[in-house]
């Protein structure tokens, strides 16, 4: 019986030489912190602030919750997790677009600015996923499309309707704006890196075999709490402003 007992692997071992295991275990307690970090402090500041907070808290929750599963898959399969991986974005993108219209709605954002960044987001990641999961042989011609719609997002958040407004606003809400817009230009050209570099036959061997699941993980770290503690130190910022 008890033999019996020890040879159920209740926790799949992770390997000591396992670092895409490792990356997957410490995401999911990094993001699982993070959401109770930021579900906690919500209500610490001023009202106005406190959906965007919570919309930070959600994005990484959700994102704990995937982790959980995609360490799991991958401790059992050796293989990555890309379905769990994309539904995941496509929960938490949008959410982080949705951040965009939070924090711009002290300028008059409105909701059309929204769906227009969800809209555009959800191409991206849909058409991503075709070329990564459905139709590896369109690879290039897929990720393309999800790069136009990539770069939409950057047009619209770097010079287009949402930068109007950000300027409007001024203050503190341009300055996150702007730390924002640099994560989309430099945090988020992680994935398309890591897309290509995954891709058979085209750059592949840039990271000198470094695991596409590493890419994406160490993106995901500092794309969702990054994010989420720049609309956080807004909160905080212009919080201390108003009760000064
Ligand atoms: C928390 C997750 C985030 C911020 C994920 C962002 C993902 C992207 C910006 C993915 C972009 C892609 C392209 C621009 C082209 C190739 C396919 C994708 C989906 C990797």
């Amino acid at each position: 019986m008890e033999n019996f007992l020890a040879s159920i692997p209740m926790v799949a071992k992770i390997a000591t030489n396992d670092y895409v295991g490792f990356t997957f275990f410490v995401g999911c307690m990094a993001m699982m912190a993070a959401s109770a970090f930021f579900f906690l402090s919500m209500n610490s500041y001023d009202r106005k602030w406190r959906t965007s907070i919570l919309v930070s808290g959600l994005i990484t929750f959700i994102a704990a919750v995937h982790y959980w599963y995609m360490r799991d898959y991958w401790a059992a399969n050796a293989e990555s997790p890309t379905f769990f991986r994309y539904v995941d974005w496509v929960l938490t993108v949008p959410l982080m677009c949705v951040e965009f219209f939070l924090i711009l709605k002290v300028a008059g954002a409105k909701k059309s600015l929204m769906w227009k960044l969800i809209f555009a987001s959800v191409v991206m990641l849909v058409t991503g996923y075709l070329g990564e999961a459905v139709y590896r042989d369109a690879a290039q011609i897929w990720g393309f499309i999800s790069g136009l719609a990539y770069f939409w997002i950057v047009y619209i958040i770097w010079f287009g309707e949402a930068k109007k407004l950000a300027t409007e606003a001024g203050g503190a809400v341009l300055t996150a704006h702007k730390t924002l817009c640099w994560f989309v230009l430099v945090g988020w050209a992680i994935y398309p890196i890591g897309y290509m570099a995954g891709t058979p036959g085209w750059y592949e061997g840039i990271f000198g075999g470094l695991s596409m699941d590493v890419v994406y993980n160490i993106g995901d770290a500092i794309n969702k709490i990054g994010f989420g503690l720049v609309v956080y130190n807004l909160a905080v910022v212009a919080t201390a402003k108003s009760e000064a």
